[in-house]
C-alpha cells in the first residue's frame, strides 16, 4: 500500500535519517522506527516508477560531535559515522540512483534540517523539483526541521505524516502548528 501520492518528474521523495541508530536497538530509537520501513519502500518504488527523484539524507556526526551529551550536547552519542549505528536500515530499499545527503558532519554545529549546509536546496532547484515529499526520522527533530526548511527553500512540501515517528510523541501537536504556520501539507 501506498500513500496514493501523484509523483511525478518535479517531485522529489526525501527520506530521512531512517539509521539503526534512530530504529529500535540504535543509540537514540524513536518507537515504531522500524516499522516505517515497507511503507517507505512502497513510496520508493512509487516515486521512481513515476521518474520522481529520491533523496535519502543520514545523521552523519564525527567522534566527540557538539550534539553529544559528553561535549555538553543534548542528545546520546548516535550515527558516528562509518558505524554500524549510522547506516541506513539494513531492509531500506535505496538504489544506486538515490542521492544520499549527509548531514551535521562538523565538530561545531548540529544540523536537523537535510538542507542545512549540505547544498541540497540549489541541486534540487537545477533538477527542476518543485515539490518535495517527506517522510522518515524523527517527526519532531530532523522531519520538523525538514519540513519547514523546504517550505523556506520555496518548494510545495508535502509531510507523510503516517511514514514518521516523534522521539517526543508529546511534541507533536506544536510540530503540527509549525506545518501550518509555514505553509506544509501534512497527509496523516
Ligand atoms: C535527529 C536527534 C539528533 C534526527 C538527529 O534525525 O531526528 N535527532 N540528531
Ligand atoms: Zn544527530
Amino acid at each position: 500500500m501506498t500513500m496514493n501520492v501523484d509523483y511525478g518528474t518535479h517531485d522529489a521523495l526525501l527520506v530521512v535519517d531512517m539509521q539503526n541508530d534512530f530504529c529500535e536497538g540504535g543509540a537514540l530509537a524513536v518507537a515504531g522506527g522500524a516499522a516505517l520501513v515497507p511503507g517507505i519502500n512502497a513510496e520508493i518504488a512509487a516515486a521512481r516508477a513515476a521518474g520522481a527523484l529520491v533523496v535519502a539524507s543520514r545523521d552523519w556526526h564525527p567522534i566527540d560531535h557538539v550534539s553529544f551529551a559528553h561535549r555538553g550536547g543534548p542528545w546520546p552519542v548516535h550515527c558516528v559515522q562509518d558505524t554500524e549505528g549510522a547506516a541506513f536500515h539494513p531492509d531500506l530499499a535505496l538504489d544506486a540512483d538515490t542521492l544520499r545527503v549527509s548531514k551535521a558532519t562538523a565538530f561545531d554545529t548540529d544540523a536537523y534540517s537535510a538542507f542545512d549546509g549540505t547544498g541540497l536546496g540549489g541541486y534540487l532547484r537545477e533538477q527542476g523539483i518543485e515539490r518535495v515529499i517527506v517522510c522518515g526520522l524523527a517527526l519532531d527533530v530532523c522531519v520538523k526541521a525538514t519540513v519547514l526548511a523546504a517550505c523556506e527553500e520555496g518548494f510545495q512540501t508535502l509531510l507523510l505524516e503516517t511514514l514518521s515517528a516523534a522521539v517526543d510523541p508529546g511534541a507533536v501537536t506544536e510540530c503540527h502548528q509549525a506545518f501550518e504556520d509555514a505553509g506544509a501539507e501534512v497527509r496523516p
